[in-house]
C-alpha cells in the first residue's frame, strides 16, 4: 500500500520546522537543512516567507497572555523566515531535540540552539512541539500543501 503522508507515529510524520530571522540573518540556513538531510529526513516543504505581525500573532497566538508576545511578535516579524516540512519517523519530538532546549543556555552542544544561541530571544528555530501543532502550524505555513515524493534512498534508511 502507498504510504499516507503527515500521520503522527508512521514512518510518514510530519512537522513544521522554522528559520527564525536570527538564523536567517546569521546564514545558519544551509547548516540547519543538512542537518536533518544527512540523518536521513525527508524534505517536503521549503520557502522564505516574511512573516506580518498578524502571521506572527497567529503563529504565537498560545503565547499571546505572556509579558515578552509583544517582542517576540516584533522580532519574529522583522525579517524573513525560513519556513520547512520535514518527514519521517519520531520528526515531532526528534525536531525538538535537534534543536535543542527553549534556553539556549540550558541547550547540549551538538544541537542547533546549543551550538548556535546564547539567549532567549535569539534561540535561531521552531519546531512543532506536539503532532495537533505540527498539523495546525503545517495549515498555516504552507496552505498549498507539501511535496509527497517518495526518497529513493529510505531503503538505506529504514528497516521497513
Ligand atoms: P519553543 O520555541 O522552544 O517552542 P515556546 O515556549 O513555544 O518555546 O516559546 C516560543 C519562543 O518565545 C521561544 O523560542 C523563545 O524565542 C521565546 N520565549 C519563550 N519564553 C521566553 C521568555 O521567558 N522570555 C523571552 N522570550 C521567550
Ligand atoms: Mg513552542
Amino acid at each position: 500500500a502507498l504510504p499516507v503522508h503527515g500521520i503522527a507515529g508512521t514512518n510518514q510524520e510530519r512537522t513544521f520546522l522554522a528559520v527564525k530571522p536570527d538564523g536567517v540573518q546569521r546564514g545558519i540556513v544551509g547548516d540547519i537543512i543538512a542537518r536533518f538531510e544527512k540523518r536521513g529526513y525527508k524534505l517536503v516543504g521549503l520557502k522564505m516567507v516574511w512573516p506580518t505581525k498578524e502571521m506572527a500573532e497567529s503563529h504565537y497566538a498560545d503565547l499571546s497572555k505572556k509579558p515578552f508576545f509583544g517582542g517576540l511578535v516584533n522580532f519574529f516579524s522583522s525579517g524573513p523566515i525560513v519556513c520547512m516540512c520535514w518527514e519521517g519517523k519520531d520528526i515531532i519530538k526528534q525536531g525538538r531535540q535537534m534543536l535543542g532546549e527553549t534556553q539556549p543556555l540550558a541547550s547540549k552542544p551538538g544541537s542547533i540552539r546549543g551550538d548556535f544561541s546564547i539567549d532567549l530571544g535569539r534561540n535561531i528555530c521552531h519546531g512543532s512541539d506536539s503532532p495537533e501543532a505540527a498539523a495546525h502550524e503545517l495549515a498555516m505555513w504552507f496552505p498549498e500543501g507539501v511535496n509527497d515524493w517518495s526518497k529513493t534512498v529510505d531503503a538505506w534508511v529504514y528497516e521497513s
